[in-house]
């Protein structure tokens, strides 16, 4: 791994030096992981009271789960649409939202399903793990955002199995599971503007899950910058330029003052 270019000085000290290093880029990104969202009451996957302690992702997040209890698993994801719908953006998700009408931040890629960063007024996001707000047909090609087709309410207060109202079939959360593919349109797009980037803003990931953890690698193997942000260190830290421990929200909002 490319040894950081800056050494990592820890705390607010970095601050300054992210601000300085944000407001010079050329092509800034943001990569951003269940952290960002955890200061708006979403539950993250692998911290102390991750979903992850609960529950088995095998069990509920795979392709294999759904074949073998659909029901076990709407159960799962209709709880967290719920928590979800009720979440509002943090300080954190504003704060890109103002990078970019500023023309500093060009793009969100996000491993989030939550749509936070569509909510925080943010455009030109790209979302690797899909949207739980988003259904989709297990055989024919309907697909619908229920947030937007205003069906939420009434999907949510149901407890039978959502059908398909083209075919009939099952209905599954429009979001990539373990073994599944990322969207590849979303994948591509994501990795070229990584390769054109000359600072990446990590926040809120534990940088374990593949491939889109190679974000911020690919930057910097192109020679750009990686400041990250996050209580605790992950699987990016090792390669971050500026680590910046703290909360998302705390920090951030330091960044623009
Ligand atoms: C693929 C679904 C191949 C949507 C998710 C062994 C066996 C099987 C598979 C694999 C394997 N080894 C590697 C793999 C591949 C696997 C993988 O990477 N597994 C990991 C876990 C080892 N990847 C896949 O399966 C991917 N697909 O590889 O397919 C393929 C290719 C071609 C054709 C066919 C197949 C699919 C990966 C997507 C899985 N879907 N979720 C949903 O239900 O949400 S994963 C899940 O993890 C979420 O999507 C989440 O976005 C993602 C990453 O987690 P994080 O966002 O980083 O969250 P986490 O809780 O981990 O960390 C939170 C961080 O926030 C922490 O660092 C914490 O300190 C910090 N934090 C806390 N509070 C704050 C904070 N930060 C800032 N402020 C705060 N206040
Ligand atoms: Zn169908």
């Amino acid at each position: 791994i490319l040894k950081p270019k800056i050494r990592k000085i820890l705390g607010n000290g970095m601050i300054e030096e992210a601000a300085k290093i944000i407001a010079r880029s050329r092509f800034l990104i943001a990569f951003t992981g269940a952290g960002i969202s955890a200061e708006s009451g979403i539950p993250t996957f692998r911290g102390r009271n991750g979903l992850w302690k609960r529950h088995r992702p095998e069990e509920l997040a795979t392709p294999e789960a759904f074949a073998r209890n659909p029901k076990l698993v709407w159960e799962f994801y209709r709880w967290r649409m719920k928590i979800i719908s009720k979440a509002k953006p943090n300080k954190a998700h504003l704060v890109l939202a103002e990078l970019e009408r500023m023309g500093i931040l060009k793009a969100v890629i996000t491993q989030n399903v939550d749509d936070l960063h569509r909510e925080a007024g943010n455009k030109n996001i790209i979302e690797l793990h899909g949207n739980i707000f988003r259904v989709k047909c297990i055989r024919c090609d309907y697909r619908e955002n229920l947030k937007e087709s205003g069906r939420l309410e009434k999907f949510l207060e149901d407890e039978d199995l959502p059908k398909c109202p083209k075919c009939g079939s099952l209905l599954r959360p429009d979001v990539v599971w373990f073994g599944e593919a990322l969207p590849e349109s979303a994948l591509s797009k994501a990795f070229s503007l990584a390769r054109r980037a000359d600072v990446c803003l990590v926040v809120g990931t534990s940088g374990q899950v593949f491939p889109a953890a190679y974000i911020p690698y690919i930057v910097k193997d192109n020679g750009g910058y990686v400041i990250e942000i996050n209580p605790s260190q992950s699987g990016i830290t090792p390669i971050a330029d500026i680590f910046i421990r703290g909360k998302a929200g705390e920090v951030m909002d330091e960044l623009l003052k």
